[in-house]
């Protein structure tokens, strides 16, 4: 009998690491609450000296729409919350330039600048979910992948595998504008698949900003297991 199996949905080979990292020296974003516990909206401000205010910190709005303003009225609100630490790293919200540990920093998230950097969409994500719409891709995974970090239809991974003459065929959504392709298989018990089958370009432009399109590659080899992977080139 012959098996098809959904193997990983995609693989992405890029490391993280040239990613902008968060400064956080001297500045704060949104990852800091208000005083009923919610998080302030788009603020941002400067922590300019740590002396002669109570709790060691005193503020100076520069410019921000959070509403926050200077030294009494922004102790008024701050509150200090150390059990929160969305990514369990030990390190709470507050001090934390990535709080959700998606790799992405609270400050490029709340801009959305990395995606506009790679992508030409600014695309602010949420600071405190490290998959900001839910659909299974982290929102570094959807930045590598150039899919809409805020639409849980679009993201990169393989749809569906079906039998087609001897052979089989793989479909996925991704991107179209000419993104390559590769397929990658692996034949037997399962093992990550990392036999190159084949390179494929989407052509399609795709729709929308994020050129949202589907990929498909028929592959022509009758084996009894194939696993299946595609890796965004
Ligand atoms: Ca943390
Ligand atoms: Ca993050
Ligand atoms: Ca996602
Ligand atoms: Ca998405």
């Amino acid at each position: 009998m012959r098996i098809l199996r959904r193997s990983l949905g995609c693989l992405a080979w890029v490391v993280l690491a040239g990613l902008p990292a968060g400064a956080q020296t001297e500045e704060l974003e949104s990852s800091v609450l208000d005083g009923a516990g919610g998080r302030a909206a788009g603020g941002t401000y400067e922590l300019v000296s740590a002396t002669a205010q109570p709790g060691g910190i005193q503020a100076s709005a520069a410019g921000g729409t959070g509403g926050l303003r200077h030294q009494a009225g922004f102790l008024g609100t701050f509150v200090l919350k150390p059990e929160l630490d969305h990514d369990g790293n030990g390190i709470p919200d507050e001090w934390d330039d990535d709080n959700d540990g998606d790799g992405l920093a609270d400050r490029a998230e709340l801009a959305g600048t990395d995606f506009e950097g790679a992508w030409g969409v600014a695309a602010p994500t949420d600071v405190n979910a490290a998959d900001s719409d839910g659909d299974g891709a982290g929102d570094d995974h959807e930045l590598l992948a150039g899919t809409d970090p805020n639409d849980a239809d679009s993201l990169f991974a393989i749809t569906d595998i079906q039998r087609e003459g001897v052979g089989a065929r793989v479909n996925w959504k991704g991107r179209g504008d000419g993104t390559g392709y590769r397929v990658l298989g692996h034949d037997g018990s399962y093992a990550p698949p990392t036999d190159e089958l084949d390179i494929v370009v989407v052509a399609d432009p795709g729709v929308g900003v994020w050129h949202a399109a589907e990929g498909t590659w028929l592959d022509p080899d009758e084996t009894d297991a194939r696993h299946y992977g595609v890796v965004k080139e």
